[in-house]
């Protein structure tokens, strides 16, 4: 006996499929059906109107943005919250918890072409991983979008899909364990509230899961990038420090925080209450300690090895106690001043060594003769956040390279799953990014349609489009792009300041076209700009920049008496993070940008060797709501996404590509020639089908595997006379299933 489903999926469209032993047939077949069945098909019909469509290039208007836009709403109501444009995924985060998670669904996703099943992140998730197995070429998944929009969501996603889907041994047990759990470690140490995301990743991450000839992870690798280290010793209104801290004091045990001299109160602590925000209604910290707590045992890291990690995050809270006396920040402090709470953060360090004298004085070299120069108050709160700053930034690397070797194999093949997130160095390094991926995304997309053009023996047709590769040169030029600018600034004894950097602009990059400031504006941006701002004219929009605070940023350098202090440590994970190679190295760090843009360079490279697939995510609305659409917020970041270019590539020819033999199962019930078989070649099968359906020579084209179609409207009325015959075909199924019972 044969089985027909028939399976309504959350498009609303419905999909008949071939039972295990072949063909759909209507005699002697058991129908899973019921009186609901009629009505769901119905709906079906006109479910196009309804939830719209689950490929933008299907879009009949594909240049408007405003039906873009629409139809985003349209299926963002409906729960629809991924939509395709070919390959690429858009998502709208839902800001509430969908049941279309579930291993079911993962099952649904597995090993089934991207097309046949609604839009998903499993999809991309199996699509990924099947062309890494069939063509043994190493894949990326690159997620972009603004904070909030649901990346790290994302990317969790498509781990957690891997976890289940993919072969495993007790081997590979182990490292998917490893990998799930370094999750809420990285959390813990690089997320943080910020007002657009309660949970916002600080960091850029790269992940890469690494897998055996059979298909089994057998490992990962996490590069992080730029982890926005500002945040330790200050956070905006609103904002918190990163998780871990209020975790520890929240969650830790009471022996615990008696041994780190600490208080279960974060009002306590300097560097907890700049932004007046303790609590989050959203997060349990002391829930959340137990499960970081438990991931750092999973991940390997010994008794020993928590303890002094957990030390020195109890450091920096006392160091962002310490005080200093007097009131006159231009005064020097001298060394027998008493420091208040010095003495704790000494004690947890295990640095008995000159911290005091480190922290009050710098100390010079100047021809061989080490001199002391006393510090004033301001001077020396700088260099005691400066420090806080360094012990934390350096600790989180440490963190992701233990992570990193507990994971690490060599592979066979790799998948990476990668986003950058905005870290603030400032909006200019993020947007900076963005314009990065923007040029390899419209390259990458122009050259991925124009190979497929070629290999399917289709004339390619060229396709207009704005190459932001000036603005990228703009700012990341040798010699005279925005970052060495700032470099030379930055190295320029003397007078340099963050106003003679804008000048230094003015005079080297101030005639071009996509860079203005105060002094070089029309009267009318005048209006709109400040005397200590830039503006670029970014492929997604125009942003100005404040100078205030560049040139430090950029600099972000801590004494060297405080490393060589750091060095003396008896915490052994300080001295892997402060060692002696640094100090004898005579040659000055890079700067923040220019270690910045050398890791987009790097992480460019990266995902120029793979071959990438796009998950785009939108979010919804400024106020974490679910079922709110904000049409300004969207339409930006469709913009700066850059989807309407996307889709006009995409579309520039032909709007509906399909594999021969996908389309003739798909359709050739419509045609007596090929139903219910078609033993002939496919192409010709093919050929057959839509000469039958009145397909018009300028409607289509044969490549060598696939049927390319111009328009959607072709597509759509053949979907349409697919619905009528489906129907018809389950009322008379009804009608027989009936006479049964
Ligand atoms: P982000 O990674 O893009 O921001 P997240 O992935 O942290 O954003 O998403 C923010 C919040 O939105 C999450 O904490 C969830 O509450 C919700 N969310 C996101 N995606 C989904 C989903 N698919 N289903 C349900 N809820 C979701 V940042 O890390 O700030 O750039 O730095």
């Amino acid at each position: 006996m044969m089985e027909l489903k028939i399976q309504l999926i959350p498009t609303g469209e419905i999909i008949l499929s071939p039972g295990k032993n072949g063909e759909n047939h209507c005699h002697n077949c058991k129908v899973v059906a019921s009186d609901g069945v009629r009505a769901m098909m119905e709906s079906a019909l006109t479910a196009r109107d309804r939830v719209g469509v689950q490929d933008f290039v299907l879009l009949e208007n594909y240049t408007s943005e405003a039906a873009f836009i629409e139809n985003l709403r349209k299926r963002f109501k409906e729960n629809l919250i991924y939509t395709y444009i070919g390959s690429v995924l858009v998502s709208v985060n839902p800001y509430k918890d969908l049941e279309i998670y579930t291993k079911n669904h993962m099952e649904r996703y597995r090993g089934v072409n991207f097309y046949e099943v609604s839009p998903h992140i499993y999809a991309v998730a199996d699509n990924s991983y099947r062309s890494m197995r069939t063509e043994g070429k190493d894949q990326c998944i690159l997620i972009s979008g603004e904070s909030g929009a649901g990346k790290t969501e994302a990317s969790k996603k498509i781990l957690q899909y891997y976890a289940v889907t993919c072969p495993a041994s007790e081997q590979v047990q182990t490292v998917k364990d490893r990998l799930l759990q370094s999750n809420p470690v990285l959390e813990a140490f690089g997320n943080a509230k910020t007002l657009r995301n309660d949970n916002s990743s600080r960091f850029g991450k790269y992940m890469d899961i690494q897998f055996d000839f059979k298909g089994a992870p057998v490992g990962g690798h996490i590069i992080n990038y730029l982890l926005e280290k500002s945040r330790v010793v200050h956070q905006n209104h609103g904002e918190r420090n990163f998780h871990i801290f209020y975790q520890l004091i929240e969650g830790g045990e009471e022996d615990l925080l008696r041994h780190l001299g600490l208080e279960r109160n974060p009002q306590q602590y300097q560097y907890l209450i700049k932004g007046n925000c303790p609590k989050v209604s959203s997060i349990n910290d002391r829930s959340d300690w137990k499960v970081v707590r438990k991931a750092l045992t999973v991940i390997g890291f010994s008794e020993n090895e928590v303890e002094e990690l957990l030390n020195i995050i109890a450091s920096v809270l006392h160091l962002g106690n310490v005080q200093y006396g007097g009131e006159d920040s231009n005064a020097c402090i001298t060394s027998d001043i008493q420091i208040k709470y010095l003495p704790r953060v000494t004690l947890v360090l295990s640095v008995f060594a000159c911290l005091h004298l480190s922290l009050t004085f710098l100390s010079l070299c100047v021809f061989h003769h080490q001199l002391m120069s006393p510090l004033n108050l301001e001077q020396a709160s700088s260099a005691r956040d400066a420090l806080a700053k360094a012990v934390y930034g350096r600790t989180f690397t440490w963190l992701v390279n233990k992570i990193n070797a507990s994971i690490n194999m060599s592979p066979c093949f790799v998948l990476s799953v990668s986003f950058v997130a905005c870290v603030s160095f400032e909006q200019f390094c993020i947007n900076y990014c963005n314009e990065k991926l923007q040029q390899l995304f419209i390259e990458l997309t122009l050259k991925s349609e124009q190979d497929e053009y070629e290999a399917e023996g289709i004339t390619w047709e060229p396709v207009q489009y704005f190459n932001n590769k000036i603005i990228c040169d703009l700012v990341e030029e040798k010699f005279k792009g925005i970052i060495s600018i700032l470099d030379e600034e930055c190295l320029r004894p003397g007078d340099a300041s963050d106003l003679t950097f804008l000048e230094k602009l003015e005079d080297t990059v101030g005639g071009h076209a996509h860079f203005v400031t105060h002094k070089l504006a029309d009267a009318k941006t005048r209006k709109v700009m400040g005397r200590d701002e830039f503006r670029l004219l970014h492929y997604a929009g125009e942003v100005n920049y404040n100078v205030n605070g560049f040139l430090d940023k950029n600099n972000d350098l801590l004494f060297r008496n405080l490393k060589e202090v750091m060095c003396m440590s008896e915490n052994k994970i300080l001295t892997q993070c402060f060692n002696r190679e640094e100090l004898s190295d005579k040659k000055r760090p890079d700067t923040a940008a220019t270690q910045f843009k050398a890791s987009l360079a790097k992480l460019m490279e990266i995902l120029m060797s793979k071959e990438p697939s796009y998950v785009r995510c939108i979010k919804p609305n400024d106020s974490k709501q679910s079922g709110r659409f904000d049409e300004v917020l969207i339409r930006h970041q469709v913009k700066y996404l850059g989807l309407m270019e996307n889709l006009r590539v995409r579309r520039a020819g032909f709007a509906y590509r399909r594999r021969y033999e996908v389309f003739l199962q798909r359709y050739k019930s419509l045609c007596p020639g090929t139903w219910p078989n078609w033993d002939g070649k496919l192409s010709d099968g093919v050929s057959t089908l839509v000469k039958h359906l009145g397909y018009k020579p300028e409607e289509y084209k044969m490549g060598r595997s696939k049927i390319f179609i111009r328009f959607p409207k072709t597509l759509f009325a053949t979907e349409d006379a697919l619905e009528t015959r489906k129907h018809s075909l389950a009322t008379k199924l009804q009608a027989g299933w009936k006479g049964y019972s």
